[in-house]
């Protein structure tokens, strides 16, 4: 009897509650004061992406319910060939899942730890008005989900991250995302949209030591990073994997900077921003060539492309774009404008005082030493392997993981005819260092490679790995023709 009034109080509250919501919903349609919309289902699940995607935009649909479905996964990935590293994510990926909602929006944030995780998270999203960000309502052990809700009141682009202790190594293990807010009505449609996130790495071997690297607190105490990059791993955004656009389209960056520390000069070589909405709100700022964007915060930029080519997304701390994988691509096919972008017109000898006319061609001595095949002490095998340790530590942040080099920047190793014409005056460059115009495969590079310091042993193993890999013709490089080769 009890049980029966309890119920029927019950379901008439609820009928109550829905009504009182119906009327609050059309309401808010008045007040936005639409007539065209149909009016947007209450309840919407949101749609995330892995990176480099973004999620369609917002448009004109109304504040809505919507549902975010986060999971955290710690799992191993690749930090670069041969580099392995535990990732705590969001969603699998780093940076996590792309949130992407309008001012207004409820947000009903479900956090999930898989019962296979070893530790518990949580997640605080810089979208959030209250304490902590959501970060004391989502702490999660391993089996576990909780549910929060928030309302999105600002609009801007927002980090979220991970602030479970030790906060700083769980950002560093890869736990950010971004979430946009969009304005009512979204921001201005354009051609391609694209989520790139940086973050900075610890681990106990330098740079592209091979094997699982563990995380190394000591080091991101002191803010010492052996890997700074783009979306999680070094060449995420490289190659295959470039960013695209096509001649004429206008771009649009959702750019954002996990750190734990660093802050990011985020560059992109051969563009100027058009706009940038700076630190992601609502200022915006015009023909830009760098922006700050500080651990914790991220920027919107957009830029028209109009030249064809490789464009490079840098750090432009530079170190880190060129020895700590903060770079990415950006691939414009189109037709080229000549009046925008000539590339050379002319090309000529510049020899004031008549000294390069008088030099040496470069070393004949030990033109057949390509013909020694046998190094003493060590295998071929053995030789390639040290090799490859050493052209993943050294040459690869220029040269690149398969040689293929970045065109307008590092000529390719791999089928190069520069190298397989003359392994002496090869060795010379890995010694001493190479500047001026070199032509590599019939395409002309005048740039610096600084003297790599290394020793001999190195020099013949990098080579030698070289020579037997990307296409080249297997010449043996020994330590003793190193050591004989002078200058
Ligand atoms: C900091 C970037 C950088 C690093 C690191 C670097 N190189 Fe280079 N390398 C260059 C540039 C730039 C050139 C072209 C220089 C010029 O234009 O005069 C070049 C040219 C070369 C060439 C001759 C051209 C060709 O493509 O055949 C060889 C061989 C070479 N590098 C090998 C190496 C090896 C081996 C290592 C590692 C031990 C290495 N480089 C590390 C930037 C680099
Ligand atoms: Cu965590």
């Amino acid at each position: 009897m009890k049980n029966l009034i309890n119920r029927q109080s019950i379901s008439l509250w609820y009928m109550a509650v829905l009504f009182l919501s119906v009327s609050l919903q059309s309401c808010i349609s008045d007040v936005e004061g639409s007539t065209t919309e149909i009016s947007t289902v209450s309840n919407m699940t949101a749609e995330l992406t892995a990176p480099p995607n973004v999620p369609p935009p917002v448009g004109a649909r109304k504040a809505a319910k919507l549902i975010v479905d986060m999971e955290v996964v710690e799992k191993e990935g690749e930090m670069t060939d041969g580099v392995k590293y535990i990732y705590w994510t969001f969603n699998g990926t780093v940076p996590g899942s792309f949130i992407r909602t309008r001012v207004g929006d409820e947000i009903e944030f479900h956090l999930k730890n898989h019962p296979n995780n070893k530790l518990p998270h949580n997640i605080d999203l810089h979208a959030v008005t209250g304490p902590g960000g959501g970060a004391e309502s989502t702490f999660v052990a391993p089996g576990q989900e909780k549910v929060f809700s928030f309302k999105a009141l600002n609009q801007g682009l927002f980090v979220y991250h991970c602030a479970t202790a030790p906060v700083g190594m769980h950002i560093a293990n890869g736990m950010y995302g971004l979430i946009l807010v969009e304005p009512k009505g979204g921001l201005p449609p354009v051609d391609k949209e694209y989520y790139v996130m940086q973050g900075d790495f610890y681990t106990k071997g330098k740079y592209g030591e091979p094997g699982l690297q563990p995380f190394d607190m000591e080091k991101a105490i002191d803010e010492r990073p052996d890997y700074v990059v783009f979306n999680g791993k070094v060449g995420a955004l490289n190659d295959d994997n470039a960013l695209t656009a096509n001649v004429g389209e206008t771009v649009r960056l959702f750019v954002g900077n996990g750190g734990p520390n660093k802050v990011s000069s985020f560059h992109v070589i051969g563009e100027i921003f058009d706009k940038v909405h700076v630190e992601g709100g609502d200022l915006m700022n015009e023909n830009v060539q760098t922006t700050l964007i500080p651990s914790g915060g991220a920027a919107i930029i957009e830029f028209k492309v109009q030249v064809p080519g490789t464009y490079l997304l840098v750090d432009h701390s530079i170190f880190r774009a060129f020895n700590k994988g903060a770079l990415g691509m950006l691939k414009v096919s189109g037709k080229k404008d000549a009046k925008i972008y000539s590339g050379t017109q002319t090309e000529r000898t510049f020899d004031p005082d008549g000294t390069m006319a008088k030099a040496k061609p470069a070393a004949e001595a030990g033109e057949n030493l390509a013909e020694t095949t046998k190094v003493l002490g060590k295998s071929l095998e053995e030789q390639k392997a040290h090799g490859k340790k050493v052209f993943m530590q050294t040459c690869f942040a220029c040269h690149q993981a398969n040689g293929q080099g970045i065109p307008g920047a590092f000529p390719p190793l791999a089928k190069s005819d520069f190298l397989n014409q003359d392994v002496v005056r090869a060795i010379g460059v890995v010694k001493h260092g190479l500047n001026g115009e070199v032509t590599v495969n019939g395409t002309t590079f005048n740039s610096v490679m600084p003297a790599q310091s290394l020793s001999d042993e190195e020099i013949a193993d990098v080579l030698t790995y070289i020579y037997h890999n990307f296409d080249n013709n297997k010449t043996v490089v020994t330590p003793e023709m190193v050591k004989s080769q002078s200058k």
